[in-house]
Parts: structure tokens; sequence; C-alpha cells
């Protein structure tokens, strides 16, 4: 009898034969999925190791504990150097480029990856996410990867997608053919299709932003605050106020619901006038995500997957979610300029 009960491996499988792929996807998918799993595990029991208190660099088995984002990092690295795909690493937990040890063959692709966003909200038992951005390598087989095969604009990307630990551990990704969101079932240990092709709503009810930033935004920002949280029914407003301080969490609450999530650049920080969220590895790989399910991404002046990378950890004011709400951020913002 035929099942409706979809594994995400099926669904990569699925994929590969619709595109001919020679199954380096779904290499590369299968090693996140796995460390995705050994991640989620180990956030799950986060809170226990946190009831030893300061004593809590021991846990329960007596085993040494390692900060989470650092466990996590680790995790993505070792599952993704061994299977001969990958020919280069980034990770917002790495100063410089992650290279493939000598003794495993390297690949065609590069991945970034943010490997526990928000993590400062464990104790707070907060949903976190991963992160992750592939590309095709640009430089020649034969030589090691560089800074170019990693500072490719986001329109560059051939996967995306991210893993909210949250409620339930939820793995959402995007090869360019739509975006699907699937469950983790810790009894099983499977993840299992249950958001078949997710579209965020054109025009959303919720915003997402830290206000305490606002004296700091600049005049087309507090104005575009402003606005929609002035009261006229016609236009939908005001918009109710969402804001979890944990990108990942905000970000897929907002992509299922519809909305806009903010994070503008602002002039307190004259180091990062950019605002606070990095480029390659949290702004791109979800510009890919929302752009597949028919929303926009912007930094208030230009489409996010346009921005032509110069640094690896660059910043960059981040406008994400549903499109109309995106457009008419843009609006205002030509008032920043
Ligand atoms: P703020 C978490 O530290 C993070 O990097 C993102 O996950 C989140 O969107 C942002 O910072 C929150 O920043 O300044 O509002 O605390």
């Amino acid at each position: 009898m035929a099942t409706d009960i979809v594994t995400v491996e099926q669904h990569i499988l699925q994929g590969q034969r619709e595109w001919g792929g020679r199954g380096d996807f779904s290499a590369i998918l299968h090693q996140i999925i796995l460390a995705a799993k050994i991640v989620s595990r180990e956030v799950t029991k986060a809170g226990l190791l946190d009831i030893l208190g300061p004593t809590g660099h021991v846990n329960v088995t007596g085993d040494e504990v390692q900060k989470l984002d650092v466990f996590a990092n680790r995790t993505f690295i070792q599952a993704l150097s061994y299977i001969g795909r990958i020919c280069v690493i980034a990770t917002e937990e790495e100063k410089d480029l992650v290279q493939i040890p000598e003794q495993y063959p390297r690949g065609d692709y590069a991945i970034l990856f943010d490997p526990l966003d928000g993590s400062s909200n464990i104790d707070s038992n907060v949903s976190i996410g991963t992160i992750f951005s592939i590309y095709r390598r640009i430089t020649p087989r034969d030589q090691p990867c560089t800074l170019q095969d990693v500072l490719q604009q986001g329109t560059k990307q051939v996967a995306a997608g991210y893993v909210v630990y949250g409620s339930s551990t939820m793995l959402v990704y995007t090869t360019g053919k739509g975006v699907n969101g699937f469950t983790l079932d810790p009894s099983v240990g499977e993840f299992f299709l249950s958001h078949p092709n997710i579209r965020i709503p054109e025009i959303g009810k919720i915003y997402s932003a830290n206000e305490s930033r606002y004296p700091y935004w600049k005049q087309g920002t507090r104005e575009y605050i402003d606005y929609i949280k002035k009261e006229d029914p016609a236009t939908g407003r005001p918009k109710t106020s969402r804001y979890i301080g944990s990108l990942v969490a905000d970000f897929h609450r907002n992509l299922l619901k519809g909305g806009i999530f903010l994070y503008p650049e602002d002039t307190r920080d004259p180091g990062s006038p950019w605002g606070k969220l990095r480029l390659m590895y949290e702004a791109n790989p979800l510009a890919f995500v929302v752009e597949q399910a028919g929303g926009a991404a912007s930094s208030g002046y230009e489409r996010i997957l346009e921005i032509q990378p110069k640094e690896l950890h660059q910043r960059v004011p981040l406008i994400i979610g549903s499109r109309k709400d995106v457009e008419l951020y843009e609006t205002f913002a030509r008032k920043n300029l």
C-alpha cells in the first residue's frame, strides 16, 4: 500500500532523479541531516546540563561539556569533511576558511554555515538554529579551493536552508525548485515531510525588529516602523510585533505565517554600521529560501542575493519576509540615502 509518508531521504532521491544529479547533493544533504540530528540531541540536553550550574562543565555522564556552538561547529565540519564532495568550508565560528584535511578527497562544492545561530538563547530554552549555504566551486578542480569559491553572489547558491531546534526540530531547504519543510521524529530518528511547497503570504500581519535600536535607525527606517504601527484597518495596520531575538526562529515563523523581519543598519556602532547580521551564512541562505517561497530579501537598497561579497564575515542590513512588506520598506528606506 502506498503511504504518503515521505522521508527527507526519499525527497532528496526524488529530486536527484528529476534533475539527473550525480548524487553529490544527496551526499552533502545527508551529512547535514546527520549533523542536525546530533546537534538536536545535544541542544535538547542543554537545559539538563545547565541544571548543574557552575559545575556544568561536567555533563550528566561525566564527559567534559563543550560550548554548544563550538560543538555544533565541530559536528558539521566533521560530518562534511570526509565525504569527498566538499572542497572548502566557511563557518561563523572560524575566522578563516576551513580546508578539507589532506587524507580526504576534495569535492566540487563550497559550504558555508552558521552552526548554531542564537546560541546565547540556549540557557532560556529559546529556539535556535543552523543556517547553511552551498555553492559549486569556480576555481580549477586540481587546485585547493580559495575565497573565490566562497565569495560568490547569493544568486549562485545551488542549495540553502536551515534547521530550527525548537519545540520540534525542523529542516527547511531549497535547491532552487521550491521550499520544503521536514520535521524530525526523534523516536525513529527520521525527518518526515511535514510542510510541502512552503509559500510565504505576499503580505503579513507580523513585524519583527529589536525596537530598542529605534533611536539609532535612520530616518526612513524610523518612519516605516511608525507607519506600520499606526491604526488603519484598510491597510491592515497596526501590524503586530513578534520578536524572539533568534534569527532562525523569527524567520521561520514569518515564513509560515507571513510578515517582515528587520535588522536594519544603525548609527550606534560606527564599527558595524551595517547592523549585526552576516551576508554569507545568514542573509544569503535565508534570502534564497524566502525568494523560493515567493518572498523577498533586501538590504533596504538592493536585493540581498545580488550583493557582490567582499569579505567572508561581512555584515549586511537584512529586511526579509513577505514580498509586499519588503517592497514597502524599500520605499521608506530611500530616505536613508
Ligand atoms: P539583537 C542572535 O544573537 C542573533 O545573531 C540573531 O539570531 C538574532 O536575530 C539577532 O542576533 C538578535 O540581535 O541585537 O536584537 O539582540
